[in-house]
Order: structure tokens, then sequence, then C-alpha cells
């Protein structure tokens, strides 16, 4: 099976003219979250026999109680990622602040700046369920030389020269796109290689999944509403499947694969939303639209939202796009 799958090294290598600023470090980029998805794999894929499982006791900048899982994977992917001299910044949802990292001639003159929720769907892990990474990468646009500043980290979704998740699911995938189409590449445990399995990966256009948190109905918006109505009346002609596991990162896959929507919208207990923008919407809505798949806020287009800090949330319409488009005329009727 191996045999006839390129591997993630020899994908980059070949792609390496699509990455139109770079001359090998975006390429060495890809390769330092390739390097730190297998770390955290092998620790996410023994959490129950190790001390790694339940709360740290620290609660992260959105009041969150961090996971002690939460708190190694963001450890092991600022290492990888500092580690090469490419990164001038970093932004986490584990810390409240941007990291300025000056490079080893502490010269500033790294190009690239990452922003990463380093393990999405954390709650889960104390109950097997499948949890995963999510990054963005951006140009700086502040001069080199000079130590990264805040705007460098707060540019449209628009902007991102890469972005990609890792699903720590019954096999371990790493998917990304670099604006050339999405591809999917899963790991060999035994070999600790990922190899190509998904190529050119594409959303259905329709589907007849829906995620989204039922048990928030009463405080959702009414377009939401009328939207999970339709989903569930009996005149459908396609019966709809409600398919929620809790991680975003694994409804998204699945729902890239088979066709599907998540919506995390606004709620009188999450007022902005729950998910963040910068870290978790933008590089999910990079893949999305580069599959072919449409994500908004269910007025307006992810990657147009112009930022205004690190941590924002945003509401969240994901997924094939005819289904998102149907939301959305259904969140036209109250806006
Ligand atoms: P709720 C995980 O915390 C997360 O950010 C997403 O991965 C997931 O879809 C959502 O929150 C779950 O939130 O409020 O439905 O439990």
């Amino acid at each position: 099976m191996d045999k006839s799958h390129k591997t993630l090294g020899e994908f980059i290598i070949d792609n390496q003219k699509h990455f139109k600023y770079s001359s090998g470090e975006l390429s060495s980029l890809i390769n330092s979250i390739r390097l730190a998805a297998k770390i955290v794999n092998h620790k996410v894929n023994k959490a129950g026999l190790i001390d790694i499982l339940g709360a740290s006791g620290d609660t992260n900048i959105q009041g969150e109680e961090q996971q002690k899982l939460d708190i190694y994977a963001h450890d092991v992917f600022m290492s990888a990622l500092i580690n090469r001299e490419i990164v001038c910044g970093i932004a986490s949802e584990e810390e409240d602040d941007f990291i300025t990292v000056k490079g080893k001639h502490h010269n500033n003159d790294n190009k690239y700046v990452v922003l990463i929720d380093p393990l999405d769907g954390s709650s889960n892990i104390d109950v097997n369920v499948s949890v995963g990474t999510v990054f963005s990468i951006y140009r700086r646009i502040t001069p080199l030389g000079m130590p990264v500043k805040i705007e460098d980290f707060l540019q449209k979704g628009s902007e991102q020269v890469a972005a990609g998740y890792i699903v720590y699911g019954t096999s371990t995938m790493l998917v990304y796109t670099t604006g050339y189409g999405v591809n999917g590449f899963t790991l060999n445990p035994a070999l600790g290689t990922f190899y190509l399995s998904h190529p050119n990966m594409e959303f259905p256009k329709d589907g007849n999944i829906f995620s989204i948190n039922e048990g928030n109905y009463s405080h959702f918006p009414q377009g939401v509403k009328d939207y999970i109505k339709y989903c569930q009346a009996e005149e459908n002609d396609r019966p709809y499947s409600f398919r929620y596991i809790g991680s975003m990162v694994s409804d998204f896959h699945r729902n890239m694969i088979k066709g599907g929507i998540y919506i995390y919208p606004t709620s009188s207990k999450s007022p902005k939303g729950k998910l963040r923008l910068l870290y978790e919407c933008n590089p999910i809505a990079f893949i999305t639209e580069q599959a072919g798949g449409k994500a908004t806020d269910g007025f307006n287009r992810i990657l147009d939202i112009q930022p205004t800090e690190l941590h924002q949330r945003v509401p969240f319409f994901c997924g094939s796009l005819n289904m998102v488009k149907k939301a959305e005329s259904f969140m036209k009727k109250y806006p």
C-alpha cells in the first residue's frame, strides 16, 4: 500500500515550485509541523497510559480549563517551529500574547508567522474521541530585521500562504493547502512516515450531514433554528443526518470527504460565536475554499474579515457550497 503513495517529503519537494515566495523556507516550515505532528500523535495515542490526561489546573486567555495535553502539544509545536530559522512570530491559543522569535542571529530576519491551535477539541481527550491541531501561515508584513508586530498576525485570512490541520483519529492525517488545492497525508505509525492518501481533496457541492450542537438550540439565532428545522423536515427529498463529534477538526474532515456543513453560530451563551477567527476559522476556511466549499459567518466570507484582536471569535458556517448557501438563505431573513 505504502509503496504506491508519495511521502509528504517527496510531495513537498515536487511542489516546491508552488511556494511563490519561498526558497525552501515554507517547505521547511511544513516539515517542522510534520515532525511536531508525529511527536504529538505518539503522546495522544497512549494518553490513557501516561500521566497526560485531565486538566492541567490552569486556564487559557479564553478562561478555558487547559488540559495537560493542550500544553504538551503547544510546547511541542513551539519548539519545532522555533528551532527552524523560518518563523519570526507565533500566536497560539494557549498563549495570551504572540511569541517573538528573533532567530539564532537575533536579527528578526525570518519571514513567516504561524498561528496555531495546538490541540482543538481537547476536552475529548479523556474520553478517547479524536482531536486535532489547526495551523495558519502568513508572511510578515512589517519590515525584516524588526521584531514582529501584532499587525503581522492580524492579517485577513485571504492573505494566508498556507494552512492545514492534523486529525488524531482512527488514523492520523495531515491535510494542508498552499493555495494550489488540498492534499491529505496519512501517517503510517510503524514507519513514522506520512503518505499521500487523499490527493486533490474536493468538498462535495451537496451533502446531507449537518454538524451543530443542538443542545444550544433555544439560544440560536432564528435563521439557524429555521435551517435546523429545514434539515429535519419530513418533506426533504434527501434525509439529513445529524453528526456532531465536539471536535471541529474531526467534524470538518468527515464533512469534507462525505459532504456536510458545520455550524457554530452566535448564541446567548456565545454572543460572538465560540471558534477563533485567526487559528481555527481562517485556516479551515482557506482549506474549504481550496476544496470548492464555502465558509462564512452566516453573512460574510470568513477570509474577508479584517481581524482586530488575536483571540477574537466569529460565528462559523463551513462546508459544502450549496449547504452553506442554503443556511445563509435562512440567515438573510433576519439580518
Ligand atoms: P461545544 C472544541 O472546544 C471546539 O472549539 C470545537 O472543536 C468543537 O466543535 C466545539 O468547540 C464544541 O463546542 O460548545 O459544542 O461543546
